[in-house]
C-alpha cells in the first residue's frame, strides 16, 4: 500500500513535470553546433564482391518491407518518436549462392550534445544538454535489422580521440568479439576502421556496445544501440516498434533524495568537470536521468500512438548502467514476452518485466480499450527522474 502511494505521488510528479517540460523543439539529437547532422552515411558497399554478386531477389525484399527497413539510408531518426519506428537494414545486395549480404557503416563520435529533457521556452526552462559519444551521431545507435544467415559486415570508423570497439551480442566468431581479448577488432584507433563479419545468428534482439575499458564510461557515454536478427521465417504480422531504457550520469557530487529531475542550474554546475578522459570517472557513478530512448519524460509530451484491436511488438532493451535492474510496466494491460527475443513460445504473460544490465525481449500487446495508459519503471527513483511515458490508445 505504501508503495502504491509513493508509486502514484511519483507518477503525477513525473506526468507534471514532463507538461513543464513541454518543449517547442523536437530535435533531440543535435551536435556541437546545434544543428541536426543528417549528413553521416549509413551504408558501405564493399565493392569487391560485386562481381560475385546477383539482383536482390524479390523474396528478401518484400521481407524488408514487411520488417518497415528505412528506405533513405542516409536520414537519422531526430526524436524519440522517429526512433521508435526506425529500422536499418543496411546496404543489402545478394550472392549468386542466395547469401545476402548487408554491409553498414557506424561512425564513432565523441562531440555529441544530445538533449536529455525537453525545456520550456515559456517558462525559461532550459533543456539540460550531454556531450554524448555516438554510433552515428544518434543515442541509442541507430537500430541494425538483418534475416538470420545473412552475412553482416559492419565498418566502424572511428573520429574520436581515443580507441573504441564494437561488440554485438548473438554468434560471431573471436576474432570480431570487439574486446581487449579479440586483437583488432578490439580497439579501433583514432582515425582507423574496422569491419566486423560474421553470419547473423540466432534470430532474437541483441544490444551492440562499445567495449572499450572502462566499459561503463563507453556506454553510458552513450556508444549502444540494438540489433534485431530476424528468422527465416517471418513472424505474425504486427506493428513494430523499439524502446531502449538508459540512463545518464551527470557527476552529481551532492544527488539529490527526492526522485526528480536535476534543474539546469544543477547540471550545468554538474557537468562543468572533465568526463571526456580515461581517467576522469568521477568516484561514484549513479544516473541522475532516466529515459525510454535519451529524453526524460519524453511520451509524457508525445504520447506513443496506438490503435485498438491492433497487435504490437515492442523490442525492449536495457542498456542502463550503474542500476543493477531496470523495468517496463504496462497500465491496462498485459504482454506475452519472450526473452531475447529467441523462440516462438513466451515465457510469461504480465504487465510487468524486470531486466538487468543488457537484458532485453519482445513485447507482443493489443489493446481493446481506448484511452491512455502509462508506461514507466516500477522504480520509483527511475520513473520519477524521467522514464516514463504515456501510450495514447484511439
Ligand atoms: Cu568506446
Amino acid at each position: 500500500m505504501i508503495w502504491k502511494t509513493k508509486s502514484t505521488i511519483s507518477n503525477l510528479f513525473g506526468l507534471i513535470m514532463g507538461v513543464i517540460l513541454l518543449s517547442a523543439t523536437t530535435a533531440i539529437y543535435v551536435t556541437a553546433k546545434g544543428e541536426v547532422d543528417n549528413a553521416i552515411p549509413f551504408i558501405h558497399q564493399d565493392t569487391d564482391k560485386l562481381n560475385n554478386l546477383k539482383d536482390v531477389s524479390k523474396s528478401v525484399l518484400n521481407y524488408d518491407l514487411k520488417k518497415h527497413c528505412a528506405t533513405d539510408l542516409a536520414k537519422m531518426p531526430n526524436t524519440p518518436t522517429e526512433f521508435l519506428t526506425y529500422f536499418n537494414c543496411g546496404h543489402v545486395s545478394q550472392f549468386k549462392n542466395g547469401t545476402v549480404l548487408r554491409e553498414f557503416s557506424l561512425i564513432v563520435r565523441e562531440d555529441k550534445n544530445v538533449s536529455l529533457t525537453m525545456g520550456n521556452p515559456a517558462t525559461k526552462t532550459k533543456a539540460i544538454t550531454y556531450n554524448a559519444w555516438t554510433f552515428n551521431g544518434t543515442v541509442p545507435g541507430p537500430t541494425m535489422r538483418m534475416t538470420e544467415g545473412d552475412l553482416v559486415k559492419i565498418k566502424v570508423i572511428n573520429q574520436g580521440k581515443i580507441p573504441h570497439s564494437l561488440h554485438m551480442h548473438s554468434i560471431h566468431p573471436g576474432a570480431v568479439d570487439g574486446t581487449m581479448f579479440s586483437n583488432a577488432s578490439g580497439a579501433i584507433k583514432p582515425g582507423e576502421s574496422f569491419t566486423y563479419q560474421f553470419t547473423a545468428a540466432p534470430s532474437g534482439l541483441w544490444p551492440y556496445h562499445c567495449h572499450m575499458m572502462p566499459l561503463s564510461l563507453h556506454v553510458t557515454k552513450g556508444l549502444y544501440g540494438a540489433m534485431i536478427i530476424d528468422p527465416v521465417k517471418p513472424k505474425e504480422k504486427a506493428v513494430e516498434m523499439i524502446g531502449i531504457m538508459n540512463g545518464f550520469d551527470l557527476g552529481l557530487n551532492n544527488a539529490t533524495e527526492l526522485p526528480r529531475l536535476p534543474t539546469y542550474e544543477e547540471a550545468q554546475q554538474i557537468m562543468s568537470g572533465n568526463d571526456t578522459a580515461e581517467n576522469a570517472l568521477p568516484q561514484e557513478r549513479d544516473n541522475h536521468i532516466y529515459a525510454l530512448n535519451t529524453v526524460a519524460f519524453y511520451y509524457d509530451v508525445h504520447p506513443i500512438q496506438l490503435k485498438v484491436n491492433t497487435p504490437y511488438r515492442f523490442y525492449l532493451v536495457n542498456m542502463l548502467d550503474f542500476d543493477f535492474a531496470n523495468q517496463f510496466h504496462i497500465h491496462g494491460n498485459v504482454f506475452k514476452y519472450y526473452p531475447s527475443g529467441i523462440g516462438e513460445n513466451p515465457m510469461m504473460v504480465n504487465d510487468i518485466v524486470t531486466l538487468g544490465q543488457g537484458d532485453r525481449g519482445i513485447l507482443e500487446f493489443k489493446y481493446t480499450l481506448p484511452g491512455l495508459y502509462m508506461i514507466h519503471s516500477h522504480f520509483e527513483s527511475q520513473s520519477g527522474r524521467g522514464w516514463e511515458g504515456l501510450l495514447s490508445v484511439k
